[in-house]
């Protein structure tokens, strides 16, 4: 008897996904590390944390794999986009990634409403929140830059917000838990 309750094409985009994640993963660290050797050690320490943070999303997905009788495929993780230039480029760079992973997360979404496997379509939802917020994160990360200066950010600028960074808890609050009181 086939115990695999995925279709092949859910199978695949869904191991594909998983290494999407892993490649996010890679991306935060290689940003972290560039982040530390400018000199940047809240920056650096925000970035590593979301490392971590994507390695959870690539082992939540393979566990679900696995969970559905599927096949899991651990293939190789393409490299890391080019170092960012600056601080301003390091967050515009990290939410041009988040944007990409969004649309990735959209088509299985689709793929799973055209299959009909409702299963997979409820497991995406979470991740479809989850973006929400790693974009608006990714959103905040921006906006400080520009207030510091954007490009132009001045030594004292950079130094406040590499401080600033250290603290910011890498979660944003989403839209959704808003209220009157706590917009
Ligand atoms: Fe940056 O988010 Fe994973 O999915």
């Amino acid at each position: 008897m086939d115990t695999n309750r995925l279709s092949k094409s859910i199978e695949a985009a869904l191991n594909a996904q998983m290494t999407k994640e892993a490649h996010a993963s890679q991306i935060y660290l290689s940003y972290a590390a560039w982040a530390d050797s400018q000199g940047f050690g809240g920056i650096a320490n925000f970035l590593f944390r979301h490392a971590q943070e994507e390695r959870n999303h690539m082992m939540k997905i393979l566990e679900y794999i696995l969970k559905r009788g599927a096949e899991v495929q651990v293939t190789a993780i393409p490299a890391p986009a080019s170092n960012p230039v600056s601080i301003n480029n390091c967050f515009e760079k990290i939410l041009e990634h988040e944007i990409d992973n969004t649309k990735a997360i959209y088509k299985v979404v689709k793929m799973s409403l055209e299959e009909e496997d409702w299963a997979t379509w409820n497991f995406m939802q979470w991740f479809v929140k989850e973006q929400i917020e790693e974009e608006t994160l990714a959103m905040n990360l921006l906006d400080k830059a520009k207030i510091a200066g954007g490009e132009n950010m001045s030594g004292d600028a950079r130094y406040v917000l590499d401080k600033d960074l250290e603290k910011t808890p890498d979660k944003a609050s989403s839209a959704e838990d808003a209220t009157t009181a706590n917009p």
